[in-house]
């Protein structure tokens, strides 16, 4: 079996004690950060079908979310970049009611490494935080919405909704998750969507430059 493959395998296993090394054997043995990363972003997938079809339950998803989590600290210092910071600040988090922030974290780690300052507010954030944290933050540019879960695309529309009516202005809206699609994205009232990490990072660089 190849490293990647162990890594994916043991991802998918919940094996958070052997998934930091393993990643680290991979990287010695020359793969490419960005193939070990897309193979424990294959696993959720692979953990979120056994979830749906009940081979699984929430503990076993949590652990491997945990064991992709000690992975991706690893891969960490190699995908975020040295960029100076010069496109202001990025206020991210999960929105009310969500627990997911795999994506959110990786949304993070590029959108940082296109040249962001990043405050992450974490899971689970009221929409009124992100209007906090937006006057509470010095030259905050961006607001980064991240939604997991269909139940709480309502909490999406209502935080940027709330970020739309605060009065507040200088920074732009850019939404995304699983469920969020380009045209919900402008139902809701953002002004950018991104399907992923690092088309998300680029449509950053785009929406606060343009
Ligand atoms: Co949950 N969960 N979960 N879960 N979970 C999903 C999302 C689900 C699809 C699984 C399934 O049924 N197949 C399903 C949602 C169904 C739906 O709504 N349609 C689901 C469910 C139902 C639930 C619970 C309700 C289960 C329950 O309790 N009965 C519960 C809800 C808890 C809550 O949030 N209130 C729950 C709980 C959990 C855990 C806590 C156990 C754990 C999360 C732990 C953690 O995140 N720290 C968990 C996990 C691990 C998953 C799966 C398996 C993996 C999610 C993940 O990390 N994927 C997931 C199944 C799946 O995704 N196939 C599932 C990898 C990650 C890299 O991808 O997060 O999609 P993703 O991020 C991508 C893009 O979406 C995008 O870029 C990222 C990287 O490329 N992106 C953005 C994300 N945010 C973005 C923001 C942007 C732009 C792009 O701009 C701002």
């Amino acid at each position: 079996m190849s490293k990647i493959a162990e890594v994916k395998a043991k991802v998918e296993a919940g094996k958070t004690k052997l998934v930091a090394g393993l990643v680290q054997e991979a990287l010695d043995e020359g793969d490419k950060a960005e193939d070990i990363l897309q193979a424990m972003v294959d696993s959720m997938g692979v953990v979120g079908d056994k979830f749906s079809t009940g081979e699984i339950f929430v503990p076993e998803m949590l652990i491997a979310a945990k064991a992709m989590a000690k992975g991706v600290e690893v891969l960490k210092p190699l995908m975020a970049g040295d960029s100076a910071s010069s496109l202001g600040t990025c206020v991210i988090g999960t929105v009310a009611g969500d627990l997911h922030d795999i994506g959110k974290n990786l949304v993070s780690m590029m959108i940082e490494s296109a040249g962001f300052k990043i405050v992450d507010l974490g899971v689970d954030v009221p929409a009124q935080k992100f209007v906090d944290a937006v006057k509470e933050n010095d030259n905050v540019t961006l607001v980064a919405c991240s939604g997991l879960l269909t139940t709480t695309m309502p909490a999406l529309k209502e935080a940027v909704q709330t970020l739309k009516a605060s009065g507040l202005t200088g920074f732009k809206v850019i939404v995304g998750g699983a469920p969020v699609t380009p045209e919900y994205a402008v139902e809701v009232g953002a002004d950018g969507y991104a399907p992923d990490a690092g088309s998300a990072a680029v449509k950053a660089k785009e929406l606060v430059t343009a």
